[in-house]
């Protein structure tokens, strides 16, 4: 059966122990509401650290009942785990690195180490749990190398993570020691999901410069599979909110907060006492407000509610203290006997509290310096009504591209966020109430469940799009048939390329050499005098002649331009030119000079232009710029354009591997054929073969051949393969 089965840091249900007694309560944050309401008790299943350690002696029984009642499997958890895998490496390292703080990173490498032990400790429970059919649904940076670690473990798993803090950009990035750990980790999902399209971005520019992979519109080829990422904004349970403003309860304690405040305009901030989340500048932009309009002094209140958070962290004891003084500074420097301009109150509060404080509040002031998302910014807004309301927005939250209707601040700037307070008071209750419409239409739509919904709807269709791709993978059945043709055949004709197909790529084409299993395989297949062997490739002659000019097979080179039969000479094309070379070679030579990493290459015939080395995101724009300064300039030569494997080659027209590979099939009459080939200038030859030829791709992707391989190392067993059956 296909079930869900959810994994995060902490489970849905929060156990806390208390003089010896252990009492369960449902969390109440965003996260496990909206996947609640996709989540099936009875048949799903939630892996998680409950809150209490592994050596606890009733663990066991805790376990069982937390399994029973709520469908939660425990992941078992030391002391020592939840201090370096949690408070360390998560919390320490990545929490800071991924919200632009990296003078707070600390690099430890037994934080790290802690780290992969217990995302190996959560495979462990996934795999104990899951089924091949079941989607598993990651969440957030704790677990970022579990994809991989469950991937290597069961390899047809359905699964997908969800990342809730920024990705940062490269460069922040790159500063990790483990990073490209943590890409290959993540990797191993089908589907990521971010909040923002900005993050899925910078994602995929780290995986373009760390694992050199291709990637196109949010799809990654990678180890021969595909992965999809995109940005898929989390919402509230907006109807939760939206219905509780009419509460008795929460009517009472608004009440309530408007007596106490005096009927002050209220300003309201709410969020865990975090550095990335702005608490201190926003004191100090509050602090610049009063110093600036004493016209406003007695009637505004900042209501700020700090839920204690990660409180063993050092960093964040340090931020608590300092915020302490600074609420202090405030008060004191602008207090009166009537008048308290900063109401700090630092825990978590009952819902309906929350919602009568939204529900009071004439300003929302939600200022983080970056920001996943931000759903207390959600919230605010479900819980207006017809009295207006204003959100001041950071420009740095997930959440300001979504709700343009905010107040935009930069959170740096106490100037800005000065003016914006200003001015939120100053607007009309009508245009606030406009803009709360618009926003609450959106929020209305985009809720916590519509997205757990598209995420996991979208795990299903990524998995059956994959599956399409690796329809054409070459499987035993398959191997089976063309051996058992190979056998029975008297005159086989084997076309294959070199780079990519039976050897893998290296930095610089000069290094690319034959390996001694390479020449074993190759001469295996050459001894059978059954076996016409063709190399076809893109490589100078002078290179193939050196390597395999020995060999009694025939060689092609610069694409179809030099074909050289088995003990002859090499013969040139018809209809090849080259003086053209001469006006496009100094236009590449001016491109090499400006793009590091790129160089040229001048064959007989053709030119080309390498950038495998060179800076992946400067090469989206460079390359077109060449290719379409190229065109510019060879509309009329009869030479064209064509990329290839992190290349672009400028050559003579109507010459291609394809004409080179119909010279050789219509030599004579086989009874097999066969070719081989890992990129676009192969497809010309696939194109060639008549209908009863065999082709194999190498490596995932659209093609016009018939099967698929992973590597070149599949392909060096395939051939033994045949030459064994043909004995
Ligand atoms: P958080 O950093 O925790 O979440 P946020 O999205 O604002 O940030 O969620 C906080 C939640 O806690 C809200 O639902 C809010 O109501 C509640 N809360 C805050 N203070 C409270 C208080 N004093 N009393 C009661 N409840 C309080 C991370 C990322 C975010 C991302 C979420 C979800 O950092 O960017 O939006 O995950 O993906």
């Amino acid at each position: 059966m296909k079930r869900l089965i959810i994994v995060s840091n902490r489970l849905p249900v929060t156990v806390e122990e208390k003089n010896g007694r252990v009492r369960f309560s449902k969390s109440v944050g965003g996260l496990a509401t909206g996947l609640s309401s996709i989540f099936n008790r009875a048949a799903d299943r939630w892996i998680g650290w409950s809150g209490i350690y592994a050596s606890k002696s009733f663990g066991r029984t805790l376990g069982k009942k937390l399994t029973r009642e709520y469908g939660c499997y425990p992941v078992p958890l030391s002391q020592k785990d939840v201090q370096l895998y949690y408070e360390g490496f998560s919390n320490d390292t990545v929490w800071p690195l991924f919200h632009y703080f990296p003078q707070f990173v600390v690099y430890d490498d037994e934080a790290w180490e802690r780290y992969v032990k217990v995302n190996k400790l959560f495979a462990d429970t996934v795999l104990k749990v899951a089924g091949k059919n079941d989607n598993i649904w990651i969440h957030d940076y704790h677990l970022m190398l579990l994809p991989k670690m469950i991937r290597d473990r069961l390899p047809d798993a359905k699964i997908g993570f969800f990342l809730h803090i920024p990705f940062p950009s490269f460069e922040l990035f790159r500063l990790l020691p483990w990073r490209k750990e943590i890409i290959e980790g993540l990797l191993g999902a089908n589907l990521i999901g971010m909040h923002a399209y900005d993050y899925v971005r910078h994602f995929l520019s780290s995986v373009k410069r760390l694992t050199g992979s291709e990637t196109n519109l949010g799809k990654i080829y990678h180890a021969n599979r595909v992965i999809e990422v995109d940005a898929f904004p989390m919402g509230i349970d907006y109807k939760k909110f939206h219905n509780a403003i009419h509460d008795e309860k929460v009517k009472k304690y608004g009440e309530k907060i408007h007596k106490e405040t005096k009927g002050r305009k209220l300003i309201i901030s709410v969020d865990r006492l975090d550095y990335s989340k702005g608490i201190r500048k926003r004191l100090e932009a509050f602090e610049y407000f009063l110093s600036k309009n004493p016209e406003y002094h007695e009637k505004v209140v900042l209501i700020m509610l700090e839920v204690p958070s990660r409180v063993k962290v050092k960093t964040y004891k340090t931020l608590k203290g300092s915020i302490d003084e600074l609420v202090g500074r405030i008060n004191g420097k602008f207090g009166t006997i009537g008048w308290v301009p900063v109401w700090y109150l630092y825990r978590s509060l009952p819902f309906n509290e929350l919602v009568a404080l939204y529900k009071q509040a004439d300003i929302c002031l939600v200022t983080p310096l970056r920001d996943g998302m931000n759903l207390v910014a959600k919230e605010y807004i479900a819980c207006r009504e017809k009295s207006g309301g204003v959100l001041i927005l950071s420009e740095m939250a997930g959440a300001a591209s979504e709700l343009v209707d905010s107040f935009s601040v930069n959170p740096n700037s106490a100037y800005e966020v000065c003016e914006a307070i200003k001015a939120a008071l100053g607007t009309s209750v009508k245009e606030q109430n406009e803009r709360i419409r618009n926003m609450q239409g959106l929020l209305a739509e985009s809720t916590v469940q519509r997205w757990a919904a598209l995420f996991t709807e979208r795990l299903e269709r990524v998995k059956v799009r994959q599956a399409s791709l690796q329809s054409k993978a070459l499987d035993a059945k398959s191997t089976k048939k063309i051996v058992g043709s190979y056998r029975t055949s008297v005159n086989r004709l084997i076309l294959l390329d070199y780079d990519g197909t039976l050897m893998p790529f290296s930095d610089k084409p000069e290094k690319a050499y034959p390996d001694e299993e390479l020449y074993d395989v190759l001469n295996e297949l050459i001894s059978d005098k059954k076996n016409e062997v063709v190399l076809i490739s893109g490589r100078k002659k002078r290179e193939l002649e050196k390597w395999f000019g020995g060999m009694k097979m025939s060689l092609v080179a610069e694409h179809g331009v030099w074909l050289r039969e088995a003990g002859g000479s090499w013969v040139l094309a018809k209809n090849i030119k080259q003086k053209w070379k001469d006006s496009i070679r100094p236009l590449l030579q001016f491109y090499v000079m400006r793009t590091p990493g790129t160089l040229l290459e001048e064959k007989d015939y053709s030119l080309v232009w390498h950038y495998r080395t060179a800076d992946p995101e400067l090469i989206v724009f460079r390359k077109n710029e060449v290719t379409e300064t190229l065109l510019q300039y060879t509309s009329n030569l009869n030479i064209g354009i064509m990329e290839g494997n992190k290349v672009v080659e400028v050559k003579n027209l109507g010459v291609d591997k394809g004409s080179a590979a119909m010279h050789f099939i219509s030599g004579k009459i086989y009874d097999f054929i066969l070719a081989v080939g890992d990129d676009i200038t192969d497809e010309d030859v696939f194109r060639t073969l008549p209908s009863n030829a065999i082709s194999i791709k190498v490596g995932i992707g659209h093609t016009n051949a018939a099967f698929i391989l992973p590597t070149y190392n599949e392909i060096r067993a395939m051939l033994r393969k045949l030459k064994r059956s043909g004995k």
